[in-house]
């Protein structure tokens, strides 16, 4: 019979979804969302929807598989563990532990997963990646700002008079703000969209503003003088909150509106208006991570937190700079899982720069990559060395669910379960404040195993067995032990499926802020000079590199598609997709190129192929094409990215780039 049972998206969004999940004869059904979850109240998204296909693919891979004379092979689990875990005692013996690379991302956001790091402490201390291709420079930027990076709680949206959403795609990226969004329109809200894309949230917003891509960080100077040119700046906040207010003002004196509009390609009247719009408080502000992934990244989230600082934004019910929410994360023990004080030896790589320090490294050479909760080759940006370093290594691991463009690199591919397939908890720090349960629905297909499960084995074989004698209930347990003393505990998170975590809704209300000075700060005074706010551009512009500009002279985007994870899901649509290039309709005319069109895009870094779509009311000169595609549908556009990393060096800088285009004959 079939039964109905509560579960949690597992995957790395905003929204983190309650899951109502079918289940009949040990085989997952159907997956709907949980009306009874506070936040997500029932509605999922189709990613959310098709765990289901995902779950029950034919194309699982369901057995360790060996490359042998460049063919899989099926192999028994012993075979693939003793051989692992013998080629990682030699390894550590000869030449170190950090001869081993853990390269990673957040594709799974189970707090169990974080025993990957357990494992690599416990052999010794591995080469680690630091930094992030999603949201490090941003991060970074508020850290420097605030001393932290804070959201408000969702339902205070509702108490602001206006609403900048600020490259964020709403609609498509973060559906339950979006459903938000229309709820504070529906009470007078005025919602206002800044963004290279008319994207859909654009289509509901009062006024949409049309912006030159990684150009922000100037606009927000161009508000903020205006602001202070009309006397509508909170002096209060900016005397007894702020320090380094008078860099500031500095900094704005040396340029004009004029220069300003110009650079940005963002009207004058639409700066003045948008000052006005900043101090009818309060307005929310909420950034997108899109808006950071420039080389200026950093500087440009510290301007747009001077923005909302300087109009007195910050602190108040309905205000605030939305980026991230670092509270919830904060709320777990996660430093218990890893035993870090196990790790004897270090290295870390930039995640952004892995490629070139697989390929540089000495001292030792890197032997051994293990790949977990990632798929570099279609997610890290410049492909064609991230293909040459990881087949350089002379052993790759990688674990995963399916065959995708890195495990088909691998020596070793080993199969994992997926969320419906073991018990765990799941939060996400970029939006709302409640921790998820999911719990196991249905045996694995073939010999799948979780993550867990394999570092318990090696840990086993390579004789630190003991760090991994918990059970998941205990491990649980440990990560919610600060929480356990405020009343939150494992037994009631099982009970209700969901829990809310003790956080500030509305952070920053005391003004109390995390920094050194305790203020928030305009200069960053632990960072010296580098602390100051600056007018930044782009890396790969006109300003920075006229020849670059010269010849290649479109802004690539590449954002997060609709229908999939990153590269999650693509190879599940029922349709295989096709590789769409959408263009500013400005290009189009200029190259003579029409929907449907088979179009090349390149740059100094490689090539694109795929089919032409013009882009309605897209700012001039940009062109998109979605990330994540395999290589079997085109293959993905972090052959053209670059690995260069953002100014404060955590980010990456994957929408900095300049193509060309042309039509494919
Ligand atoms: N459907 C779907 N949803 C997802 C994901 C997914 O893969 N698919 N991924 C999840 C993850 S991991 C993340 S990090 C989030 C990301 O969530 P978002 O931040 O919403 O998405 P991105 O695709 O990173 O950023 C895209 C937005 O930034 C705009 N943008 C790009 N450059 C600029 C700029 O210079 N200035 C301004 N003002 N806007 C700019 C783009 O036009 C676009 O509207 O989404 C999560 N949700
Ligand atoms: N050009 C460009 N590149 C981008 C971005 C962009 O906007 N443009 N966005 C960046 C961002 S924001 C992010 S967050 C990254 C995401 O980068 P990734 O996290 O690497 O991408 P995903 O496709 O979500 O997942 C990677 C793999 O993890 C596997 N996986 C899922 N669950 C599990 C599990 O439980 N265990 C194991 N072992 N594996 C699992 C999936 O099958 C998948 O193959 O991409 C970045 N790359
Ligand atoms: S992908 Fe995001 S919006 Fe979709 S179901 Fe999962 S958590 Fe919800
Ligand atoms: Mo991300």
């Amino acid at each position: 019979m079939a039964e109905v049972l509560k579960s949690a998206c597992p995957l790395n969004c905003w929204d983190s979804c309650g899951l109502l999940v079918t289940v009949e004869n040990n085989k997952v059904i159907k997956v709907e969302g949980d009306p009874s979850h506070p936040i997500t109240k029932g509605k999922i998204c189709g990613r959310g929807r098709m765990l289901e296909t995902r779950t029950n693919s034919p194309e699982r891979i369901l057995y360790p598989l060996k490359k042998v004379n460049g063919e899989f092979q099926q192999i028994s689990w012993n075979q693939a563990l003793d051989e692992i875990s013998l080629k990682l005692k030699e390894i550590k013996e000869q030449y170190g532990s950090t001869a081993v690379l853990h390269s990673h991302d957040y594709a799974n956001n189970g707090v169990l997963k974080n025993l990957d790091q357990r494992f690599f402490n416990s052999y010794g201390g591995v080469t680690e990646i630091y930094g992030s291709l999603c949201w490090g420079a941003g991060i970074e930027a508020q850290k420097w700002d605030f001393g932290d990076a804070y959201g408000h709680e969702p339902e205070d949206v509702l108490n602001s008079r206006n609403i900048i959403i600020w490259g964020r795609n709403v609609a498509r990226t973060n559906m339950h703000f979006y459903e938000k969004l229309l709820e504070a329109k529906k009470k007078g809200a005025k919602i206002y969209v800044i963004d290279p894309l008319y994207n859909a949230t654009a289509k509901i917003a009062d006024e949409y503003i049309s912006i030159k891509p990684g150009m922000d960080g100037l606009l927000a100077v161009g508000i903020i003088k205006e602001i202070l040119r009309l006397g509508l700046e909170d002096r209060e906040f900016i005397s007894q909150h702020s320090s380094g207010f008078e860099d500031l003002e500095n900094l704005i004196d040396t340029i004009s509106l004029e220069k300003i509009s110009e650079m940005t390609e963002v009207p004058i009247e639409t700066i003045r208006f948008l000052a006005k719009v900043f101090s009818e408080k309060p307005t929310s502000t909420f950034m997108g991570l899109g808006l950071q992934r420039y080389k200026n990244g950093g500087n440009t989230i510290r301007l747009i937190d001077a923005l909302v600082a300087v109009s007195g934004n910050i602190g108040i019910a309905g205000g605030g700079a939305n980026y991230a929410n670092l509270q919830v994360g904060q709320s777990f023990d996660v430093g218990n899982l890893t035993m870090n004080h196990r790790k004897t030896s270090h290295r870390q790589f930039s995640i952004m720069k892995q490629a070139e320090e697989v390929l540089a490294a000495v001292d030792p050479e890197i032997k051994m990559i293990i790949v977990t909760c990632g798929n570099p080759l279609t997610q890290v940006p410049d492909s064609s060395i991230v293909e040459k370093a990881f087949s350089s290594v002379s052993t790759l691991v990688v674990i995963d669910h399916f065959m995708t463009d890195t495990a088909v690199l691998a020596d070793y591919v080993l199969p994992t379960t997926t969320s419906f397939e073991e018990e765990d908890i799941y939060y996400s720090s970029m939006y709302h404040h409640y921790v998820n349960y999911g719990s196991k629905l249905v045996s694995s297909p073939g010999e799948a195993k979780s993550d867990l499960w394999i570092w318990t084995q090696l840990a086993e074989k390579l004789g630190f067995g003991d760090d991994f004698k918990l059970s998941r209930e205990q491990l649980l347990e440990m990560s919610l032990q600060s929480l356990a003393e405020k009343g939150k505990t494992v037994v009631e998170l099982k009970e209700k499926g969901t829990l809310e975590l003790p956080v500030k809704r509305v952070p920053w209300e005391d003004f109390k802020f995390k920094t050194a000075s305790g203020k928030y700060e305009f200069t960053s005074i632990d960072k010296g000079e580098e602390g100051k706010l600056a007018l930044a551009v782009p890396e790969e512009s006109k300003w920075n590199n006229a020849e670059l500009a010269e010849k290649y002279p479109y802004n690539l985007l590449t954002i997060h598609p609709l229908r999939s994870n990153h590269s999650q899901n693509y190879h599940l649509f029922s349709k295989a997709p096709k590789l769409k290039i959408e263009v500013a309709e400005n290009i189009a005319a200029e190259k003579d190129l029409r929907d449907g069109d088979k179009v090349r895009v390149w740059n100094g870094r490689g090539e694109v192929k795929g089919y032409l779509s013009i882009l309605p009311k897209a700012h001039p000169n940009t062109i998109n094409i979605d990330e994540g595609i395999w290589r079997q549908f085109g293959g993905s556009v972090n052959n053209l990215t670059s690995s260069r990393e953002s100014d404060n060096g955590l980010g990456s800088t994957l929408y900095d780039c300049l193509v060309n285009i042309g039509k494919v004959n």
